[in-house]
């Protein structure tokens, strides 16, 4: 599946597996990766076979951050005038559930990448850091407010500010990641939870994604209401229909039918 040269996009079932596959470069993120994960994200957001997809890395780095050396020599009318890095926001914009499946370095725009995705489940090995100050600049893809949202300002302040990398059970206890597994077992993981998530109803899916989002962006008043009408809206599923139906007669619900 794809024709791509920095990551590799491979299906099974209802899941969508994207690895990024620049080994030399610990998976840095240059605007061809960004192109290329943006572009397969969003063609198997559109199809209604895909459930859930898992974006992944190497064993020794999920992405080791932006693409150094393809920024060194940028001034600010460059990366102002380009909007450098905004073009992945377009991952957020995807309704499709999406898992990231983290083995060693998540570091910069790579802890910022694992953020942007709806869950991160990590191998014991993953090592996240928001490392930017070290090479005199800040979090550009949103690390400092995803990682302020989900660890809180404390530690956030700690990995921004010293540079300093945060490991697996750390980053678990932190709140930043869903699961820690042995290494061996992460992309095994990944693909059952990404398994499961696709065997619910996509519309579901999309709306409970979109209900938990909520609580990122608005009050708890707010989010509550829009939680309420996202429930409301469930029962004009058919797969409400299916599923309560299901309950009640002891048997396994069919999802996705229409
Ligand atoms: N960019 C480019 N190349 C990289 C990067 C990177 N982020 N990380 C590693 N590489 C390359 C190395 O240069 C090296 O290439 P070569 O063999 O050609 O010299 C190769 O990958 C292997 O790396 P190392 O030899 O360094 O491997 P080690 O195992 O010794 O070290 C580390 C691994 C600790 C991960 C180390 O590579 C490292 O510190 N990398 C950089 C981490 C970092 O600082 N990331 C943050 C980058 S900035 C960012 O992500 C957000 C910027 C937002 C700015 C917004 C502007 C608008």
């Amino acid at each position: 599946m794809g024709d791509y040269e920095t990551i590799l996009l491979d299906r099974s079932g209802r899941v969508g597996l994207i690895t990024l596959n620049r080994p030399k470069a610990l998976n840095a993120l240059n605007s061809a990766v960004m192109r290329e994960v943006i572009d397969a994200v969003a063609g198997l957001d559109a199809d209604p076979g895909i459930g859930a997809i898992v974006v992944t890395g190497s064993e020794k780095a999920f992405a080791a951050g932006a693409d150094i050396k393809e920024m060194a020599d940028l001034g600010f009318a460059d990366v102002h005038g380009r909007e450098t890095f905004s073009g992945w926001d377009a991952l957020t914009r995807a309704r499709t559930p999406i898992i990231a499946a983290v083995a060693g370095y998540a570091l910069g725009g790579g802890c910022e990448l694992a953020m942007m995705c709806d869950m991160i489940i990590a191998a014991d090995t993953a090592k996240f850091g928001q490392p930017e100050i070290t090479l005199g600049v800040i979090p550009g893809m949103g690390g400092s407010q995803r990682l302020t949202r989900a660890v809180g300002k404390a530690k956030a302040m700690d990995l921004c500010l010293t540079g300093r990398q945060m490991g697996a059970d750390e980053a678990e206890r932190a709140g930043l990641v869903a699961r820690v597994v042995p290494a061996a077992e992460l992309l095994d993981t990944a693909m059952a939870a990404a398994g499961t998530i696709a065997g619910m109803a996509k519309t579901t899916a999309i709306m409970a994604k979109d209900a938990v989002n909520a609580a990122f962006e608005t009050t708890l008043a707010e989010g509550v209401k829009t939680e309420r009408r996202i429930f409301y809206s469930t029962f004009a599923t058919d797969d409400q229909t299916e599923g309560m139906a299901a309950f009640i007669a002891k048997r396994k619900p069919e999802f996705n039918k229409s």
